[in-house]
């Protein structure tokens, strides 16, 4: 009733926004072409093979020789275990908190610095006994396991409350998930149309929609709200997620079961849909305290007044009696959940430092499949991890045309050098040039158009750096335009952000998801080219991010208790404008200068 009143005096119209929301989609990709580059890997994996000990004849007697021929075999034996062990696990593999593989991390793998004398055994102990649960097969799942030694060690730690609530969560999937009495009996409500008194297990169904960088962002949201709100998170498989990503939970299934009654619905739910919440509350239609059995939640960034009023308290108190919440949003809507007071307290618990809650929920969440994995393993050994350094430039161009544009080029390399990030080069032959500094750079360019990367490419190729380092530029893909019916398609662009996300200095494009997703997974802060405008290179080019969170592209700007305009970049200290998007909201960690 309460809820029914304040809607009567509700927001409809008020002649206020709620948002100053500007839509996400962009124009302008055209169709050129379908190109394909993949990597040649110098197949670091190939075995070692053992010198025929008859080669050196007449120095060996046939004792010694046998005896030298069985320490070969051994040595082989040995050398096959490892790499056999490395390649695929046994999948009895999985070690209980702190138990032991005696493996040690191969040469091949990395530069120096991730190939050290550190064990895969300490790291994946770590690893397990810290934000992800035991209990996985690991040759399901590779990624899980050897992306640590990709890495370096994250400076950030999840807190113990993040990691209890992760296992609670385990906990209540195996007993709410798909296929269990409860979800069966939830399931009866759903048929029903009513809510038919409270249930005991509850679910949020996230619908997959939008660009791979958005949905990788909003799965994380989802699962957010999720855990605050003691839900179970069913993931809409669409199209391509089985073939993404890895079942991030043991032993059950995130995915919706393929007979969910509803599946065959989500094409149509949209604003104007009757089940939908923002719309149920305009036509007063949850005023018969009948609580339905489900409820559209419309987030993308068109929502309009009434579907935003999901960031208020007391419609979150409302919502909790609805067992089923279908969720449809293109949008990283974290932070404004950091403004909704019933999840204040949790969320400070769960995140102390504010900063690293994609972060954390990334790296539990996104595993790349076996499939993608390869695509990742087999580029960053071959191109990447010998360099002494390694930059990202993820570029992300929203202008209509084709490009390359020198604008942007301009940009990049205006950043990169002001900001000492790459050399400069120099005329061949000029007492300028050092030959003193043997280090190597590595450049890794993302973009949908090759043209970037071939002129950086010859600008380093044509003369020498002033300070003598090497610096090498390689691009995995340039796909020409964004494609959603082509298979791999979308394995290179996770591939790709995973790239990304390993790499020591991060230069991304302003308003790009696609970017958001690797500085999180990477734990970086990267230095965001700011959108060029009229086709002119900005000035300055770049600035560093203030935080590795993502930015909350359309979000709500009302004052849910004062029912009126306000200000939610201005309420608390870690909620703040992003860099990239002044209407935006991103999360800061209020203590790092
Ligand atoms: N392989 C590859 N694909 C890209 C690249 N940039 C964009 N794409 C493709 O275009 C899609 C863009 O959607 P997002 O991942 O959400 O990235 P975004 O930069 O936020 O772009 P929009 O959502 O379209 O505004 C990606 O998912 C890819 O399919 C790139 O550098 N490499
Ligand atoms: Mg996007």
């Amino acid at each position: 009733m309460r809820l029914l009143l304040r809607l009567q005096n509700g927001v409809g119209g008020k002649g206020f926004s709620l948002s100053r929301s500007e839509p996400m989609r962009r124009p302008g990709r055209s169709p050129v072409g379908d190109a394909d580059e993949p990597p040649k890997p110098s197949d670091p994996d190939a075995p070692i093979l053992p010198r025929d000990p008859d080669k050196k004849p007449g120095w060996f007697g046939p004792m010694r020789v046998m005896g030298v021929f069985i320490a070969c075999l051994m040595t082989v034996s040995a050398v096959f275990s490892v790499l056999a062990v490395l390649r695929d696990p046994p999948t009895n593999g999985v070690p209980a908190e702190g138990g032991v593989r005696e493996v040690t991390a191969p040469k091949a793998i990395g530069s120096d610095e991730l190939a050290t004398s550190q064990t895969v055994v300490e790291k994946t102990s770590e690893l397990v006994g810290g934000l992800l649960a035991a209990g996985f097969d690991e040759g399901s799942c590779l990624s899980r396991y050897q992306s640590v030694l990709f890495r370096k060690e994250s400076k950030h730690k999840p807190s113990s409350y993040l990691i209890s609530r992760l296992r609670g969560y385990e906990a209540l999937l195996k007993r709410c998930g798909p296929h269990s009495d409860s979800y069966k009996r939830t399931l009866e409500m759903l048929k029903s149309g009513h809510s038919m008194g409270t249930s005991d297990c509850n679910y949020v169904v996230w619908i997959s929609f939008s660009g791979l960088g958005n949905r990788i962002l909003t799965l994380a949201s989802a699962f957010l709200y999720a855990l605050l709100t003691n839900r179970v998170l069913l993931v809409d498989p669409g199209v391509d997620m089985t073939d993404l990503f890895c079942e991030p939970f043991p032993e059950v299934s995130w995915f919706l079961p393929s007979d969910f009654p509803l599946k065959d619905q989500f094409k149509g739910l949209d604003q104007n849909s009757p089940h939908c919440y923002g719309k149920m509350l305009t036509g007063n239609s949850l005023s018969k305290l009948e609580i339905p059995s489900f409820t559209y939640l419309h987030l993308v960034h068109d929502y309009n007044d009434h579907d935003k009023l999901f960031f208020c308290d007391e419609d979150q108190s409302f919502l909790q009696s609805i067992p089923w919440l279908i969720m449809r949003t293109d949008n990283y809507f974290v932070p404004s959940l950091f403004l909704i007071p019933s999840f204040e307290q949790e969320l400070d618990k769960l995140f102390p430092e504010r900063e690293n809650v994609f972060h954390f929920l990334g790296r539990y969440l996104f595993h790349p499949t076996n499939s993608v994995w390869g695509l990742i393993r087999r580029y960053y050994q071959t191109y990447l991890a010998k360099a002494d350094e390694r930059i990202g430039i993820q570029i992300r161009v929203f202008d209509t045309g084709l490009g390359p544009f020198q604008h942007v080029l301009d940009q990049i390399l205006d950043c990169t050098t002001r900001e000492n990030l790459l050399p400069r080069t120099i005329e061949e032959g000029s007492p300028e040039v050092s030959s003193l500094n043997q280090k190597s750079k590595a450049v890794l360019v993302t973009s949908l158009s090759s043209g970037y990367f071939e002129r950086i490419r010859d600008i380093y190729w044509h003369d020498p750096t002033t300070t003598g380092e090497a610096v090498s530029i390689v691009q995995p893909s340039h796909e020409e335009y964004q494609q959603t019916e082509k298979e791999t398609h979308n394995r290179k662009a996770w591939a790709e952000m995973y790239l990304l996300s390993l790499t020591d200095v991060l230069i991304t494009s302003s308003w790009s998801t696609f970017g958001y997703v690797a500085q999180g997974l990477g734990g970086l802060k990267p230095w965001i080219l700011y959108k060029p405008e009229n086709r002119t290179a900005p000035d300055p080019p770049c600035r560093r991010a203030m935080s590795m969170e993502p930015c909350f592209h359309a979000p709500p700007f009302y004052d849910c208790k004062a029912k009126q305009g306000v200000d939610t970049g201005d309420l608390v200290p870690h909620v703040r404008h992003c860099e990239d998007m002044s209407w935006g909201l991103k999360l800061v960690d209020p203590h790092d200068n």
